[in-house]
């Protein structure tokens, strides 16, 4: 029933196409990597994969209101968009008394939804200190009528959880101060020298004084220092605790870990220590009208697929100015923690699986295991896992000792599930091995099956020839509401031809999709898709022009359906047909619909 060829050409394929995957792909995402791999709190850091981030501030109390405007997309920006004049802003922490705070049960919440670190923002770019600061009276001790530290409390209350603490910093924009970075239309001629020495280092060796052993300070922005300068401020502050680590946001590479954009999942594994940071809806500060918030579900995939790449997931959630989480997070956070309950083998402590991901979900691995998340039930019931050479000593579904029957065969194998799932949203399967099993992760064959409704194919994973070559965009929604997606880019001719390796597990026709996004000046290109023999030309069609700070359109473009007639390898080339005078189009994912 299945196609096959044989064995060794199989491994010596995966080999080749793996060697080929292994001398770009670290090119492409791997900068910046870990400067500080010895760093000994590296290791609670890579294991706790799941972290708390939390924006409070004056901005909070705002809660995305200005003046009678309403304002969508960073609520901790609300004084920068609204150009809010220093003075008035600073009047906020006269009203800001967050008598609903409770330092225990916010500890409590992370507990239950499974958080292994937690950090807060000391300071965010409004230049408020959300803590008792000696360095200014604009702090919430001497300019709220609150006049208690409620970081002390948090400090306190998540040693008791005996969840490691973490502070935010903003570290060189400051919109309340003269000499700090970002408000111009108050502040002209700044020096921001005197910024760093009277207020941002001071008060960094507070922070890193006078709240116990800290996990982490989470540095933002950096700017207005040279590395040499960077490199003595972290002298300065690491004598003070030298356990405590630095995020990558201080600048220059000098971080301990690195954190990738604001809402970025890097597309491939990633070596060494890193997090993506992610907040619970659209806003990191609370914003009452900003109800997007992410379900249970789609923070378990997010949580598994950053894992799946060997990364933290760092999920922010605003509370309110009077202290209290929006319900959702409450609600859907303890939903997370519930699976993690059950499944958080799945997670802490692993690194990334072992093979790509597949049309039913994704992997992560410790040594001897691998854990399959199924994020999507095959119709047939048979999960197909391609590539696990290794002696499989059982397969079992998490938390139920329930144990499922596989059949190992030389190129995949095919494991039976129950008819119904114990969780819809991911339920994750321990494989159990014995031996040496080869890290396929970055292997470049994606597999196409008629067991799903389709195969989604990441540009990423093409073969790249001539001038094509993949490119990171990155735009917005509403105001740094950020999203990132690799597009491919550069096939302008026939000799910039793409090619996507394939394992189509059944015969079949196939709707053919591209999901691209096109400029104006680059539409009416002509393309051609080629596999199993069979070609579809088409014409691009145009989006958008491509503007950071806006949405960037993509379309999908269905250009045809193609037979497969016998399972097993294919390539699909995407190229340029010759005479085009421009660029075909910036391929976002190449999607595959079998047709029922
Ligand atoms: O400007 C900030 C933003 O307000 C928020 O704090 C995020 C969280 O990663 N960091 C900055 C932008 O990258």
């Amino acid at each position: 029933m299945f196609h096959r060829i044989p064995w060794l050409l199989t491994l010596l394929c995966l080999l080749l196409l793996h060697e080929t995957a292994a001398q770009d792909m670290p090119d492409m995402w791997n900068k910046g990597a870990t400067a500080n791999a010895s760093h000994p709190g590296l290791k609670w850091f890579r294991e706790a994969k799941f972290g708390l981030f939390i924006h409070w501030g004056l901005y909070s109390k705002l809660a995305g209101r200005w003046n009678d405007s309403s304002y969508y997309g960073s609520g901790e920006w609300i004084m920068y968009r609204a150009k809010a004049p220093a003075a008035a802003y600073a009047k906020v922490a006269q009203t800001f008394n967050p008598t609903g705070f409770d330092a225990a049960e916010w500890a409590k919440t992370a507990k239950e939804a499974g958080i292994k670190y937690l950090v807060v923002t000391a300071k965010h770019h409004e230049g408020f200190s959300m803590y008792d600061s000696k360095v200014t009276d604009f702090d919430i001790m001497d300019a709220s009528p609150y006049k208690k530290d409620p970081m002390k409390a948090l400090s306190a209350a998540c040693k008791a959880q005996g969840i490691p603490f973490g502070f935010y910093y903003s570290q060189f924009l400051d919109w309340h101060e003269p000499n700090g970075g970002g408000n111009n239309w108050d502040f002209k001629n700044k020096d921001y020298q005197q910024y760093y020495r009277t207020k941002s280092v001071p008060q960094l060796k507070e922070l890193l004084t006078n709240y116990g052993p800290l996990g982490l300070v989470w540095f933002d922005m950096p700017g207005g220092l040279t590395p040499e300068q960077t490199r003595l401020m972290i002298d300065s502050l690491r004598v003070l605790q030298p356990g405590c680590l630095f995020s990558s946001r201080i600048g220059h590479d000098l971080g301990d870990y690195r954190d990738f954009g604001d809402s970025e999942v890097p597309p491939v594994p990633i070596e060494g220590a890193w997090e993506s940071i992610y907040t619970h809806n659209d806003s990191w500060g609370y914003i009452q009208h900003d109800l997007n918030f992410k379900s249970p579900k789609e923070i378990i995939h997010l949580l598994s697929n950053v894992a799946s790449k060997g990364g933290n997931l760092m999920l922010n959630v605003g509370p309110d100015g009077n202290g209290k989480w929006p319900v959702y997070s409450v609600e859907y956070l303890k939903a997370t923690g519930k699976w993690l309950q059950t499944y958080g083998e799945s997670i802490y402590g692993t690194t990334w699986g072992l093979i790509p991901a597949q049309p039913w979900g994704v992997t992560t691995s410790k040594p001897g295991k691998l854990f399959l998340h199924v994020w999507q039930m095959p119709a047939n019931r048979q999960l197909r896992v391609p590539g696990i050479t290794a002696k499989i000593k059982s397969v079992k579904i998490l938390g139920s000792n329930k144990t499922l029957t596989w059949k190992q065969l030389p190129e995949e194998t095919i494991v039976e599930l129950p008819v119904t799932l114990p969780d819809t949203r991911n339920t994750v399967l321990l494989m159990e091995y014995s031996g040496q099993q080869p890290d396929l992760s970055q292997l470049r064959t994606q597999t196409v099956s008629k067991e799903y409704p389709q195969a989604d194919i990441p540009a990423v994973w093409a073969i790249f020839n001539g001038n094509a070559k993949s490119k990171l965009f990155t735009y917005s929604h509403y105001f740094g509401d950020w999203k990132h997606d690799n597009c491919i880019t550069g096939m302008v001719t026939p000799d910039d031809a793409i090619i996507f390796p394939l394992e189509i597990q059944d015969a079949g026709d196939y709707k053919i999709i591209l999901d691209y996004a096109c400029e104006p000046g680059s539409a009416s290109q002509q393309g051609l898709v080629t596999i199993g023999g069979q070609q579809l030309p088409f014409l691009s069609l145009t989006t958008g022009t491509y503007e950071s700070h806006k949405p960037m359109e993509f379309i999908q473009h269905a250009v045809g359906i193609v037979h497969i007639d016998k399972a097993g390898k294919q390539n699909l080339t995407i190229k340029p047909v010759s005479g085009n005078k421009s660029e075909l189009c910036w391929l976002r994912k190449v999607i595959l619909q079998p047709v029922n």
